[in-house]
């Protein structure tokens, strides 16, 4: 995520940590180094002006000047600046007082308002809530079919639109509200249709669901990696329909940041999602301060840890933790510890919310190979449990075995081993153990 943008961005820091005090002359030349960064990034020019006077008032005054430590205090007011202009705090979905609430997706065509609203129904659900999908397109009614197919492998409920309910469009969408008060479902979240670009038949449509349906959330969905266009787009959708916030999407790509440092302050709207990954749960909740930290390349622990909450098993985290501090750590903890691992997605995501700086400087280019785990995970299921109690015992003919039964060549056995055994003597010396025990 913004990969380009973040290594610029940690080249003006670096600059101002190698200067010792803090001076106009190298604020300027820093406040330059980030307006480029910026530029080039497609954010807003009023955004980058806006965010340069701010730094700049804040950086020269005579406290900061004068501390003893001027270049934490200068990242410091860039990441509080960055933080303020991406919204600040993170803000919830708003759901009725009295239900249903009504989701409303708006968009262009192709910026993924279909996948989102699944993404969205997943997302709700797991909060205990009882979301219903509907797809509402006067133009092309075959547009509800993407939608099927994602309620049905999501195993949530779906409204069909018939074309005979279609012909009277307003009929059909009381006909969908009563039909949602009746059942209590909550929310309800309608999938629009979208155009390549904004006309005047598309915008009349979705007023008539507005309309009708009263949202309590229209949320715009952005592809992020159209830059200043989908900054653009959201402004018109938001004069001709009114948003209530929005969620980017793409941001997995090589998006340059630009949409995502500009739509809150040109629209006044909350982002309140990211959508980073093609499937249902590539959805974060955004907030504006940790993700201020990530494009400044200190990373975010914080969702980090909340993700390693949400996956993984606590207790048998601390059992593995546990072991390692007594230095039992054996394969068979080799192997839950991959396995959590799995479920909290793919290595090179989670890589994403490491600080580039510290102790994991130069994470970034490691060659994460999420294949070779699940390699070493077969292997491992392919030893007997006394093996994986005391892999030493694994000899040559015992190697063979092992590869015959996973289907991976000895030499995958033995570097796994070797990997193993390295690790084992890590754990044993003097120092790593007085490092975990200040944990
Ligand atoms: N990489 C990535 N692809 C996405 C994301 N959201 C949607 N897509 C893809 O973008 C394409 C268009 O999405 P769709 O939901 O059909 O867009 P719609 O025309 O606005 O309904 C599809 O191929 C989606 O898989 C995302 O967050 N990351
Ligand atoms: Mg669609």
């Amino acid at each position: 995520m913004f990969d380009q943008l973040t290594e610029k961005l940690q080249k003006t820091l670096k600059y101002i940590r190698g200067e010792g005090k803090i001076t106009e002359k190298n604020i300027a030349e820093a406040l330059k180094m980030l307006r480029l960064a910026f530029l080039e990034a497609d954010v807003n020019y009023k955004v980058v002006k806006e965010f340069e006077a701010r730094v700049k008032a804040k950086a020269l005054n005579q406290e900061v000047m004068m501390s003893l430590t001027p270049a934490q205090h200068f990242i410091k007011i860039v990441r509080d600046e960055l933080a303020e202009i991406l919204g600040q705090e993170a803000k919830p979905l708003t759901f009725a007082s009295h239900p249903p609430s009504v989701f409303m997706m708006v968009g262009l065509q192709g910026s993924g308002k279909t996948t989102t609203s699944g993404k969205l129904a997943r997302y709700v659900k797991s909060l205990g809530k009882n979301p219903l999908l509907v797809s509402f397109d006067l133009k092309r009614l075959a547009a509800q079919d993407q939608l099927r197919i994602i309620a049905n492998q999501l195993g949530l409920p779906f409204y069909e639109m018939t074309q005979e309910k279609m012909q009277k469009p307003e009929a059909a969408l009381k006909e969908l509200m009563t039909f949602t008060k009746n059942r209590g479902f909550d929310p309800l979240i309608v999938d629009t249709a979208g155009r390549l670009h904004i006309d005047e038949e598309l915008m009349a449509e979705l007023r008539l669901v507005k309309d009708i349906l009263q949202p309590t959330e229209v949320i715009y969905v952005g592809d992020a990696m159209t830059g200043q266009d989908a900054v653009r787009s959201a402004q018109a959708f938001d004069e001709k329909i009114g948003l209530t916030s929005v969620i980017l999407t793409k941001l997995d790509g090589d998006a340059r940041g630009g949409a995502a440092l500009s739509i809150v302050y040109v629209t006044h709207k909350p982002i309140k999602f990211i959508g980073v990954g093609e499937k249902f749960d590539k959805l974060e909740v955004f907030h504006p301060e940790r993700m201020a930290s990530r494009i400044l390349g200190m990373g975010d622990i914080l969702s980090l840890i909340e993700k390693a909450e949400q996956q993984a098993d606590l207790k048998e985290a601390e059992e593995i933790a546990k072991k390692i501090k007594k230095q039992q750590f054996t394969l068979e903890d080799f192997r839950k510890q991959l396995q959590q691992l799995k479920k909290m997605g793919s290595l090179s995501d989670l890589l994403d919310f490491l600080p580039k700086v510290g102790p994991f400087k130069g994470i970034g280019n490691l060659n994460v190979d999420d294949k070779r785990l699940i390699y070493f995970e077969a292997i491992i299921n392919s030893m007997t449990p006394e093996e994986r109690e005391n892999p030493r015992i694994i000899n040559g003919s015992r190697r063979a075995r092992i590869a015959r039964g996973s289907g991976r060549p000895v030499q995958e056995v033995n570097q796994l081993l070797k990997q193993f055994f390295e690790m084992e003597k890590l754990l044993k010396k003097s120092d790593f153990q007085k490092m975990l025990k200040n944990i």
